[in-house]
């Protein structure tokens, strides 16, 4: 697979409503979209989910753009992949971290591959399912009004699963009362890594709520606390920021870390890796659900697409285009029916760019050729 172009699109898409955790609130998304072109003038695509500021976790939109123009892109224009496996396996693995970076790269490559086998990505990366639950993930809200209104309405639109943003002071309280406004729907809190151990009374008054999981309360690199704090809650732990890599999985089910993981496509370094998570929590018997991270349709068709997979039992986080975008830059946009997304059938990510759109959202873009 012979790849002679690879465009680096820096994009802003201005989010419909404001987006708050525990800590930032976005009112846009800036991320650089990935082309990859072969010879045969077929494009791969792919964005990466860095944000403009290091508060997730350490990588930015400058820290991506950099890695890709100064060691991915040339390692892809100067070598002959024959699948997509070989770039994290092989080729970028001397480069420690950055994985957003090498997500949004090996994310385009197997998009590529998947359209020049004529398959969906979908069925290139094993998954069987046809169609996917989804859940939505509700942002810190003004008032607990506001957060019981916005569930109704995703209540109604059919949403599988709901997940409301956490922070110390934006916790008991919120969940007693969406709980007892709604007793019966499946119901989670994500704290972004808001807690510490000395919060752990806190924590534990969350258990009263049959909260689904509660994901990332403790530092966004830890896995020693966090199984501390799962021994003291009945709620299981899912982690995000702290899972990396396979290692990083693997060492926090020994330890008890958590019981559920988030399988985040762009912070494990690409889908590759993502499918070896996905395998060695199946074995495990640890469920997984594939988070979001504010992703365009670009990003969002390759959530879809991973999701397929068997042992994403739990909904995601990939909901409608329609909740954040007044005009996603793909075609169709993604939507949602019922809670259910219908898996596209057509080959690679299925869902087809728009040119129009994209060059629209696009601040600056750059070349690269062999
Ligand atoms: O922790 O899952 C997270 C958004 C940005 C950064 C981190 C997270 C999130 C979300 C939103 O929860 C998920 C989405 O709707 O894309
Ligand atoms: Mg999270």
């Amino acid at each position: 697979m012979k790849i002679s172009q690879v465009i680096l699109r820096h994009m802003k898409l201005d989010l419909l409503h404001p987006f708050t955790t525990s800590f930032a609130t976005e009112y846009d998304r800036e991320f650089i979209l990935v082309e990859v072109r072969s010879e045969d003038g077929t494009s791969g695509w792919a964005e990466s989910v860095a944000m403009p500021d290091p508060v997730y976790n350490e990588e930015t939109v400058k820290t991506n753009w950099h890695m890709l123009e100064d060691y991915l892109i040339p390692i892809l224009l100067h070598n002959d992949i024959q699948h997509p496996d070989e770039l994290t396996e092989q080729y970028f693995a001397f480069i420690k971290g950055n994985y957003m970076a090498k997500a949004a790269i090996e994310g385009a490559v197997w998009d590529l591959y998947a359209k020049k086998q004529n398959q969906p990505l979908s069925s290139a990366l094993g998954g069987t399912k046809k169609q996917i639950e989804v859940g939505v993930s509700i942002g810190i809200k003004d008032s607990v009004a506001e957060t019981l209104k916005t569930i109704e309405s995703r209540l109604s639109e059919g949403y599988k699963r709901f997940k409301l943003k956490i922070k110390p002071g934006w916790d008991i309280e919120l969940i007693e009362k969406v709980r007892s406004a709604f007793p019966d729907i499946p119901l989670m809190a994500d704290a972004n890594s808001a807690y510490t151990l000395n919060d752990v009374d806190r924590l534990r008054a969350l258990d009263d709520y049959q909260l689904m999981m509660i994901e990332q309360p403790l530092a966004y690199n830890d896995i020693i606390d966090h199984a501390d704090l799962q021994a003291e809650l009945k709620t299981p732990i899912c982690l995000d920021e702290s899972i990396h890599s396979l290692d990083d999985a693997r060492k926090a089910l020994k330890l008890g870390s958590c019981k559920i993981i988030n399988i985040k496509i762009g912070r494990v370094g690409g889908l590759t890796q993502a499918k070896k998570i996905h395998d060695l929590c199946q074995d495990q018997g640890i469920p997984v659900w594939c988070g979001g991270m504010l992703e365009s349709g670009v990003g969002r068709a390759h959530n879809i697409a991973i999701t397929t997979l068997p042992n994403f039992v739990l909904p995601g986080d990939t909901a409608a285009s329609s909740l954040y975008w007044a005009d996603d830059i793909i075609e169709p946009e993604v939507t949602v029916e019922n809670g259910w997304i219908s898996v596209p059938d057509s080959p690679g990510i299925g869902y087809q760019p728009s040119l129009e759109k994209i060059n629209k959202y696009t601040t600056y873009s750059r070349t690269y050729r062999t």
